[in-house]
């Protein structure tokens, strides 16, 4: 197998049954696998719910390794869309030209650094320090501050040894009250001092709520965004052509970002808390059990897509749900788009060849699942155009 290709492992049950069976700390999940079932219930937050008990609708469960509620990715309407209105613009940033120029410094300088350098290791030394770098862009701090995420590792709540780390998530918790108090003695443009200045429904947010925005910006735009990065690496490595198609056709870029993003889903399913019983594909749900909304699966579904397991640099018609559905549509969604964006152009312009020398899968086990959602590590050579 080529090690860009990402296999749909959903496939037969997405098809027979529509959905999937897993079992996840005695708390078991229904994965919903059709494109139609997973918007429908992403959109229909009263019996799908993800204002729960916070860290319940996270696969796995984050329930015994935080008590914060992530804001607003865990509340609910009508108060998920008060929240909402006051970070979105925050996150639409990105779209500012002044924006994307610094975002195109930071990643032409790492890809001229690669291209200096004989071998390098794809995961730590440029998909983790480009996310690092571009994220202190979308929270409007100090560079440097970015060496210090640098040595956080890829998930912030994930190590080698757990795929739910209580220490290790201790170090982000504590970090972020430290920030917070920083804001406070002294406050800045930065995103803790917008929202320290902020009201909610006419009172100020609680350091708790900043704590919840900040954790949930953190976490959720980390191993995705490096994913995103690293997988297209290895899907560039393999397909030289690509780049040249890039390169002679910018016309196309957006439609390649969306593609890309489409075929590598980096988040692969997240939950939902039902609050009565129900049924999905004609199977029986209780009430407060869990399902998730597997986009991983959706993106891939043949009653949509053409073709769903090719990567079509130009494809046409590209409902993909990689960025989620509804309400809670990703916030991160503009800025992971830029940085693809100018990733590809970059890649595009300089870099003639990648020769992959090294490469270990990361592959999830979802019950009966395994899917490679990235690389634990990939050692690759840039050969410069
Ligand atoms: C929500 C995927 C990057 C912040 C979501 C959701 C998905 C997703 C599927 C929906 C979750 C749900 O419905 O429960 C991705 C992917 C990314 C990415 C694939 C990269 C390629 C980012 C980045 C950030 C971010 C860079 C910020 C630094 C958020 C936030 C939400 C969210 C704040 C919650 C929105 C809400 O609840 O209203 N993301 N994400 N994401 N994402 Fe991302
Ligand atoms: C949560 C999640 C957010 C969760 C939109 O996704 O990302 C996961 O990586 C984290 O573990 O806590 O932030």
């Amino acid at each position: 197998m080529k090690k860009s290709e990402f296999p749909d492992p959903f496939k037969e049950a997405r098809e027979s049954k529509g959905f999937g069976e897993m079992d996840d700390q005695n708390d078991p999940v229904t994965m919903l696998l059709r494109l139609k079932d997973v918007r429908k219930s992403a959109h229909n937050w009263k019996t799908f719910q993800s204002g729960a008990t916070p860290g319940r609708i996270v696969v796995p469960s984050e329930v015994n390794i935080r008590d914060t509620r992530q804001i607003p990715f865990e509340v609910d309407p009508p108060l998920h869309g008060d929240y909402r209105s006051l970070v979105e613009p925050w996150f639409k940033r990105p779209l500012d030209p002044a924006y994307q120029g610094k975002l195109c410094k930071i990643i032409n300088d790492i890809v001229d650094e690669v291209l200096e350098k004989d071998t390098i290791e794809v995961v730590s030394e440029f998909s983790l320090k480009l996310q690092s770098r571009a994220l202190t862009l979308l929270l409007n701090i100090p560079y440097e501050e970015s060496e210090t995420w640098i040595n956080w590792g890829t998930h912030v709540f994930r190590s080698d040894d757990s795929a739910l780390d209580g220490d290790k998530a201790s170090i982000l918790y504590d970090y972020i009250d430290d920030q917070i108090e920083k804001a406070i003695e002294n406050p800045g443009e930065d995103l803790y001092s917008m929202l320290l200045a902020s009201e909610v429904n006419g009172k100020k947010l609680t350091k708790e709520e900043i704590k919840g925005v900040m954790i949930l910006t953190f976490a959720g735009g980390r191993d995705t965004v490096i994913n995103a990065v690293t997988n297209s690496i290895s899907y560039f490595a393999e397909h030289p052509e690509s780049l040249r198609r890039l390169q002679a056709e910018p016309e196309i870029r957006g439609k390649a970002v969306e593609e890309l993003i489409r075929y590598f889903a980096p988040l692969t399913h997240m939950g939902r808390v039902v609050t009565e019983d129900t049924t999905v594909c004609e199977h029986a749900i209780k009430n407060d059990s869990r399902i998730s909304l597997c986009w991983a699966s959706a993106n891939r579904d043949e009653k949509v897509f053409e073709n769903p397991n090719e990567v079509v640099l130009d494809r046409k018609i590209n409902p993909h749900i990689s960025f989620g559905f509804s309400h809670h549509n990703c916030l991160g969604a503009t800025h992971a788009r830029q940085i693809m964006n100018i990733l590809l152009a970059t890649l595009a312009e300089k870099v003639k060849s990648i020769d992959i020398l090294e490469a270990e899968e990361n592959i999830e086990e979802w019950g009966e699942f395994r899917r490679k959602v990235g690389f634990e590590q990939i050692k690759v050579k840039f050969n410069a155009n």
